[in-house]
């Protein structure tokens, strides 16, 4: 139970923070997970806790690429299975993308944990659990993934990333869509597509882009993907964070 009023100026921030702190009660995010959602909430406080436009156009670039795909796949950890797990459910089916969780800090009770939860919220299947392949380049542990999974995948969505690993990822060729507020992180610019958005705002707008995209044709959206500059949405989001007013 959460007692948050309404009118509180901080209300989705707060609220937020407390899915976290249940994700870790009920044994599916980290301890460490708190630490980086603190981190999380000074960028967006700072980014004015709204999806700026350049991060809109970033959502729907990302979702051309997930439509795109040969073989898409969302990447869930315990702040994203605490914070969205319907969300990233929806979003899912609304672009034919696989689910897999990958966890930085990985445990079997936790995989089974976050599985099982997303099953909760509607998730037919959950990769991740058979862990029979390797992201090259990383420790044991860390680089585990299912060949059916992340391995085989073209685009990967990975929200709230570790640096080396999304580093290593994209050293695999693989395109990589990052969901992460902090627009100097080093997953962020590892990432062919970087949403500098918070994942509770980001995955719902993209499932209302994937709704509209899904009418369009291949061209249309091979220019949309084509016509996309990274650099200049981290520019962007870095001025955002600069020039705002704060409350
Ligand atoms: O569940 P696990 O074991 O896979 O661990 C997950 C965490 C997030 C703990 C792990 O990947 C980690 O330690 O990540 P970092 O290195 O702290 O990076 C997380 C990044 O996500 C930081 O740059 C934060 O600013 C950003 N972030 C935190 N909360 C949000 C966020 N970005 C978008 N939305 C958020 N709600």
């Amino acid at each position: 139970h959460v007692d948050v009023p309404e009118d509180h100026p901080r209300y989705e921030s707060l609220l937020t923070r407390h899915r976290i702190e249940a994700g870790v009660d009920k044994g599916i995010t980290s301890r460490q997970g708190l630490i980086a959602q603190g981190r999380g909430e000074a960028f967006d406080y700072l980014l004015g806790e709204r999806t700026t436009d350049s991060a809109d156009a970033a959502e729907r670039v990302a979702v051309a690429h997930l439509l795109l795909a040969e073989h898409a796949v969302l990447s869930v950890n315990g702040n994203v299975a605490a914070l969205a797990p319907a969300e990233t459910v929806e979003l899912a089916e609304a672009t034919g993308a696989d689910i897999e969780v990958n966890l930085f800090n990985r445990t079997e009770e936790r995989m089974q944990a976050i599985a099982d939860h997303l099953r909760e919220h509607g998730a037919r299947e959950v990769k991740g659990l058979t862990a029979d392949a390797r992201i090259s380049g990383l420790s044991h542990e860390r680089g585990k993934v299912d060949a059916d999974g992340i391995y085989d995948a073209d685009v990967v969505l990975v929200p709230l990333e570790d640096g080396d690993r999304a580093e290593a990822l994209a050293e695999m060729g693989k395109t990589e869509l990052v969901v992460d507020l902090n627009p100097g992180s080093r997953s962020a610019r590892a990432a062919a597509v970087p949403i500098v958005d918070n994942i509770v705002r980001a995955l719902p707008n993209m499932t209302k882009h994937a709704q509209e995209l899904a009418q369009e044709d291949e061209a249309t959206l091979r220019e949309l993907v084509e016509g996309f500059d990274a650099q200049a949405a981290l520019d962007e989001a870095e001025r955002e964070i600069r020039t705002g007013t704060f409350e």
